[in-house]
């Protein structure tokens, strides 16, 4: 390993002990407080290449905040400070379904099997992470189950998300119009907290901040029973990077069952599910137009908006290597910001750069981030793209080596934004310095 990179690693794994909190980690100790669900699978990626037992210990601590009926909420709430929207504020005790530990009341993308497979893998103790295995499967079944059952009734193989916060990607352009659909009545008064740490050019606006409580305050009066808010919630939207992940995930969780020797037939009904009718949600006509987009239950059309998530079905096996190729094309040309950039940093930012409304600094409206850098640089590999893959990761590791651990980065000049000392940016690293295949 080279001088930087020894130095690299030895920096991210700083930045992880600081964050670890006995048997989970804050994704920041500045905006992020708390555990957050898909942080805890990335993280726990970074983890399973030197401390196999904290990788361990960061899923399975997640699942400590499953509900009964299966879904596992984005924010196990854990004590600290100066986070809101608050568990108070959540009230989840509404639900029947919720556990004694205080957690948020919606979910996020589940990227766990990936990350409980990563972290057999690179075990060091086989029997250790057999043990591992056992515990964490029937846990993310009955959370995969939550998705393809509560989640979708309509037996699409493809779960509907509720809130813009459980895509994970909370201000996405791709949210806008959905967004503007919402009629906000009767919100209680509130406090933001998030803009007393980040400037607010890089955060939400207010109006969608009002439009995510209010999201919330209809889950709330429903008691959050996924029946009723089907019927009255005005978000609804099979969405592609969600969905794209979910297929990924119900393949490792095959491949786990196989190592354990369990039976998989479920999962590969879900499968064969999604299989069936993916492209009919996302892509009608791939021939005519490679981006997957995401399809909005209530509006009944696609959202056509070309964003990162477009390229987000690299991570499935569904696409064929001329779909890869094309989406991998226009990657290239439009998200990849190279010759506007004062420093090269070829790096795939969240919203194509000649979309009239990218935004440099603002949140999932532009800048780059790295857990969906990272899952690119898989998604490639996936695909055979290795040059591809492997210029891609040299370049996210250039940007960390030159500007720091920030949870999103400024594509024209490599500037850090958002919180520092940010745990997946630290985590993914690990794991890209770590691989040896490329
Ligand atoms: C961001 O989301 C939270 C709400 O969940 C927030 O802005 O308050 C997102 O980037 C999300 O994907 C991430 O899991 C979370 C913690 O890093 O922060």
């Amino acid at each position: 390993m080279k001088t930087e990179e020894f130095k690299l690693l030895f920096e991210a794994k700083s930045i992880l002990e600081k964050n670890w909190r006995e048997e989970y980690t804050i994704p920041s100790p500045k905006l992020y407080p708390h555990q957050w669900s898909w942080d805890s699978g990335f993280i726990s990626i970074g983890y399973s290449h030197y401390d196999q037992d904290r990788a361990q210990k960061e899923i399975l601590s997640m699942f400590e905040g499953q509900w009964a009926n299966g879904m596992l909420p984005h924010i196990i709430f854990r004590g600290g400070k100066g986070y809101f929207p608050s568990a108070e504020y959540w009230q989840t005790e509404l639900s029947e379904h919720s556990p004694e530990i205080k957690t948020s009341g919606i979910t996020q993308p589940p990227v766990h099997a990936l990350a409980a497979l990563h972290v057999y893998k690179n075990s060091s103790d086989n029997e250790e992470a057999i043990s591992f295995l056992k515990k964490i499967f029937p846990k993310i079944l009955l959370f995969h189950r939550y998705l393809l059952t509560k989640r979708d009734p309509e037996n699409s193989g493809m779960a509907t998300i509720f809130h813009p916060w459980e895509s994970g990607l909370d201000n996405s352009l791709r949210w806008d119009e959905p967004l503007a659909r919402i009629k906000v009545e009767d919100l209680p008064q509130y406090k933001r907290v998030d803009t007393e740490n980040v400037s607010s050019d890089q955060r939400p606006t207010d109006e969608d901040y009002d439009r995510y409580l209010y999201l919330i305050e209809v889950m709330k009066k429903n008691n959050y029973d996924e029946e009723k808010i089907y019927k009255v919630i005005p978000f609804k939207i099979k969405d592609i990077t969600f969905n794209s992940i979910l297929y990924a995930a119900n393949q490792a969780m095959i491949k786990i069952a196989g190592i354990l020797g369990q039976d998989s037939e479920e999962i590969d009904s879900w499968v064969k599910r999604t299989k069936i009718n993916y492209f009919e949600y996302f892509c009608p006509d791939a021939s005519e137009n490679p981006l997957l987009y995401d399809y909005d239950l209530i509006g009944r059309k696609r959202i056509e908006k070309r964003t990162v998530a477009s390229l987000t079905s690299l991570c499935t096996d569904l696409l064929s290597s001329k779909q890869a190729k094309a989406l991998a094309a226009w990657m290239k040309h439009s998200h990849m910001c190279k010759e506007e950039c004062a420093h090269e940093h070829p790096v795939i930012t969240s919203i194509s750069v000649d979309d009239i409304q990218f935004n440099p600094i603002n949140y999932w409206r532009g800048p780059v981030w790295i857990n969906i850098n990272w899952m690119l640089y898989e998604g490639m590999k996936n695909y055979g793209l290795f040059e591809d893959a492997k210029n891609l990761k040299k370049s996210i590791i250039d940007l960390i080596t030159e500007h720091g651990f920030y949870e999103y980065y400024n594509p024209l000049t490599g500037e850090g934004l958002g919180a520092d000392n940010f745990s997946w940016t630290a985590a993914l690293l690990v794991d890209l310095i770590s691989h040896r295949e490329d």
